[in-house]
């Protein structure tokens, strides 16, 4: 049976208190919807962006933020058309709906641009609370077998950084630098190369990151903070490459630094992916070398259904696992405090149980 109340935690304000409101009403499913009881939530960088509210958009307040959600559905709205059952083990990610049916974007498989689209725990109340309505067409099916926990940052962090990575425009045996490789969304990034046959230059800082990362195979890791100008990181990361620079270079750095360093070492015809999302940041490319060297910048957002699908296919074939440590949903404000200060490797993941 499913409460009236449960556990949210709420802000009224950019920057105020994140509040523990332990009789939050809980929603009912109207038609096309259904009722998430959620297990467990990942907690991503751009809940942090939301909280400061530093983007040009501004999310709805007061706010229940939260996009990385996993558990189960416990009722569906009356007279909703839908496949899913009472019980099934489902995600709800960034996107929370989007119009799916008569828009040039959504009939092309890109949703996330649709002009009706809402996020979760941005334009709607997401998943940092024990139950979240949603529209039944945009869950993700959570495969048998895949925990929750390790299924809840695969749903922001892993769709995002697998699409990031098949934006690269690379084949096997290329180099990828992967920019923030110890973040959320970089230590998935770097998974999801290797298994496609990538090898990846790793730029991120401190030594726990640079063991977490030898893992999954890295061997070239760079330490950003070692570097006290640009022009002597870039030469490092051409040394590494072989001279010559990498095929690409994703970057899932929160600050904007990393972006114009990743437009000078690339390869000539080589691709620049932006996924990072700092606050009043600005490009600067420079205009001659990009046309002679006929350089890609690609903007890479989310991704799309089928792409969730594959993010959470490799994870239940084993070939990608997120680095998580599991904590109370009421630590949400100690874990925004440790993500500002970068020491954060891999993902935190809130238990709503
Ligand atoms: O769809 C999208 N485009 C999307 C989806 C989800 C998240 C974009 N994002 C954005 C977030 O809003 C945020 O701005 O991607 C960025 C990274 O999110 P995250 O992976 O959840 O953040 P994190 O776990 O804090 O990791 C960031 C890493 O970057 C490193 C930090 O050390 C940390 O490990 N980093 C930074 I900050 N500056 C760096 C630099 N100059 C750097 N690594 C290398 N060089
Ligand atoms: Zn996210």
């Amino acid at each position: 049976t499913v409460p009236k109340t449960a556990l949210a935690i709420v802000f009224d304000e950019h920057d105020g208190p994140l509040r523990v409101e332990r009789e939050h009403l809980v929603a009912t499913p109207e038609v096309g919807e259904v009722l998430v009881r959620i297990a467990y939530t990942g907690v991503c960088h751009s809940d942090l962006h939301a909280w400061h509210g530093d983007w040009p958009d501004k999310p709805k307040l007061p706010l229940i933020g939260g996009h990385e959600g996993a558990g189960h559905i416990v009722a569906i709205g009356p007279g909703t058309k839908t496949p899913l059952k009472v019980g099934d083990a489902v995600g709800i990610k960034w996107l929370a709906t989007a119009c799916l049916d008569h828009c040039e974007d959504c009939l092309s498989g890109n949703e996330g641009l649709c002009a009706e689209q809402k996020a979760s725990g941005y334009d709607l109340d997401g998943t940092f609370q024990q139950y979240v309505v949603s529209d039944a067409r945009y869950v993700t099916p959570i495969p048998d077998g895949l925990a929750l926990d390790i299924a809840a940052p695969l749903l922001c962090a892993g769709v995002t950084s697998w699409r990031a990575i098949k934006e690269t425009n690379t084949k096997p045996g290329n180099m990828a630098v992967i920019v923030g490789a110890a973040g959320g969304l970089g230590h998935l990034a770097t998974q999801y190369a290797i298994a496609i046959g990538l090898r990846v230059i790793a730029i991120d800082s401190g030594e726990e990151k640079q063991r977490m990362l030898a893992k999954y195979g890295v061997q070239d890791f760079i330490d950003f903070k070692n570097f006290s100008t640009e022009d002597a990181l870039v030469e490092e990361v051409k040394r590494v490459s072989g001279g010559r620079g990498p095929h690409a270079s994703v970057v899932f750095s929160s600050g904007a630094a990393a972006y114009n360093t990743a437009l000078k070492y690339l390869r000539p015809r080589g691709t620049l992916v932006c996924v990072g999302l700092p606050a009043n940041a600005t490009l600067q490319a420079e205009i001659y070398t990009t046309v002679c060297t006929g350089l890609r910048i690609v903007g890479s957002n989310i991704g799309n259904r089928q792409d969730a699908i594959e993010a959470l296919d490799f994870a239940a074939r084993g070939k990608v696992k997120p680095e998580i440590s599991v904590e109370p949903l009421e630590n949400l404000h100690s874990v925004f405090e440790r993500m500002e200060r970068g020491e954060i490797a891999g993902r935190i993941v809130l238990s709503c149980k």
